[in-house]
């Protein structure tokens, strides 16, 4: 239905999908809704296909649709993340009066969304950067939603954004982050962790499949399986649905008809910049980057199959396939662990260094449902947070440390027989070098401010006393102190 004399509550710029499918999902929840598209084609189809959902304002300039929002006005922006969002941007704070909000609900980088709160602010507007995750499903039926911005525009938006979100056990997946850029900044490692935890999903496939030789359909079983237990995610229940997929045109295995380059949008490369800004060893989502531009490197890779590259002594498993997949389950259970428990170390990194005050029980609690990376063990982590919000690192709570009893020794033989089968398994393996220098008592590190000291005179601390020293490296190799 559209009713041009009825004030909305809430607007929606850019209906492309992701637009179109919020604006719907506000509609179906008893909002009435303003939309507005540059090009006034997407509008008109949307109102054509849709409008009996519930409540539209159809405009056709950016005047008329922010004159039909009702005040404080709050417009959603969903155009092409850049300078598009700019433009956006621009041409309603341009339009509105003090005090509006304004969300922009793509895929920003963070630190474009704190500048554009800075600007906005200025302008006398509220800017709202918020991560919207679950793609054009979750758009449509219930997003996990993470807005920052403002505290006072949470308390106008909250509702309304609470209207449309996903809902798990009467909780839904939204709530304030944090202020200007939090929100986003936590969207972009939400991305990271499922880069990651679609890595190791994919290294687990490869195992069974050309380590254990086992074909699509029985794997889509192994996963179904396995999303009864301790992984229950939607990407492993998603897994299992594409491994049965056939191809409509071959009947063939479809994942055997899909090209094997990984594409990927920039959201998971972000994660892995800021983690080596921050320095956070967030080892698992930069891996599975590096894995994804990998599959994508075509010419290297032909080259390197023609027998180029010497394979060494590739020894085929011998253990009993049911042990097998039981240890490549683990081996997926831990990985997956150290990319979420790296993931929360680089947000309460970037927490601290924004001064944001991040919760990540919220975080924990909103993911479970509408996002990508929702999954059961989600109210685990949540718990871990309950118990100790000071924790040093996921991994280290008591729940899953005893979970990690459980996977270390599978976890150590899938990366063993990965090496010895010859097939990648870039995150199983890092991960698995990660977790052993955290547990490590002494690290090479030692050496290396040895040789920095050498090279550079950079010098080092002393296990034995406090002070920064130096060895006369090309004198007589005498020690001083420096302070
Ligand atoms: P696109 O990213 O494909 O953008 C298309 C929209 O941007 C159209 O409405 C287009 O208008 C508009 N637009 C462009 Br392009 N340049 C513009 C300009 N200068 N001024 C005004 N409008 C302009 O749409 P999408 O795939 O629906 O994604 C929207 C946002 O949501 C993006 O930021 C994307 O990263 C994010 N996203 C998130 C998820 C997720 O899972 N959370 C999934 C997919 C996308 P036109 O019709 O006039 O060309």
């Amino acid at each position: 239905m559209t009713n041009k004399n009825e004030l909305a509550q809430i607007g929606v710029v850019g209906l492309a999908v992701m637009g179109s499918n919020l604006a719907r999902n506000f509609a179906r929840n008893g909002n009435t809704v303003a939309v507005y598209n540059r090009s006034p084609e997407k509008t008109h189809a949307l109102i054509e296909a849709h409008g009996e959902e519930g409540n539209f304002v159809p405009s056709e300039t950016i005047e008329d649709f922010v004159a039909s929002l009702e005040r404080p006005r709050k417009a959603i922006i969903m155009v092409k993340a850049g300078k598009a969002t700019d433009a956006v941007i621009d041409q309603l704070a341009e339009a509105m009066d003090e005090g509006d909000i304004i969300i922009d609900g793509g895929n920003a980088l963070f630190t474009d969304t704190i500048r554009r709160e800075k600007d906005v602010a200025a302008r006398g507007k509220h800017f709202v950067g918020a991560g919207i995750s679950g793609g054009e499903e979750g758009a449509l039926n219930g997003p996990a939603i993470m807005p920052g911005g403002p505290k006072e525009s949470w308390e106008t938006l909250g509702p309304i954004l609470e209207s449309i979100a996903a809902n798990v056990d009467g909780t839904p997946c939204v709530t304030h982050i944090g202020p200007d850029g939090a929100g986003h900044f936590v969207k972009m490692v939400h991305n990271g962790i499922e880069y990651a935890d679609m890595q190791v999903i994919g290294e687990a496939y490869q195992l069974l499949r050309y380590g254990a030789g086992m074909e699509p359909a029985e794997i889509a079983e192994v996963f179904r399986e396995w999303n009864s237990g301790d992984l229950d995610s939607y990407l492993i229940e998603i897994t299992a649905e594409v491994l049965a997929q056939k191809d409509p045109e071959t009947s063939a295995p479809l994942v055997d008809v899909i090209v094997d380059a990984a594409g990927q949008k920039g959201t998971g490369r972000w994660t892995a910049i800021n983690g080596l800004e921050l320095g956070v060893p967030i080892t698992g989502i930069a891996e599975s980057v590096f894995a994804r531009a990998l599959s994508s490197s075509t010419a290297q890779r032909s080259a390197a199959q023609e027998g180029q590259l010497p394979a060494g002594t590739i020894k085929p498993l011998d253990v009993d396939k049911a042990e097998f997949i039981e240890d490549v389950r683990r081996a997926l259970y831990a990985a997956k662990l150290i990319a979420y428990s790296q993931g929360f170390d680089e947000i309460k990194a970037g927490s601290d260094e924004f001064g944001w005050d991040v919760d990540p029980r919220d975080l924990a609690t909103i993911w479970r449902g509408g996002c990508i990376i929702r999954a059961k063990f989600l109210d685990r982590i949540r718990a871990a947070y309950d118990n100790n919000a000071d924790l040093p690192a996921l991994i280290l709570d008591p729940y899953f440390k005893g979970e990690l009893e459980d996977l270390i020794d599978p976890w150590r033989r899938v990366v063993v027989a990965a090496t010895q089968l010859g097939l990648p398994a870039p995150v199983f393996a890092s991960s698995l070098s990660y977790y052993d220098s955290l547990r490590a008592e002494r690290l090479p590190a030692a050496l290396i401010q040895g040789q920095r000291d050498f090279f550079g005179a950079h010098t080092f601390k002393r296990t034995d006393k406090p002070g920064t020293f130096h060895i006369e490296w090309s004198g007589d190799r005498s020690l001083t102190q420096t302070d």
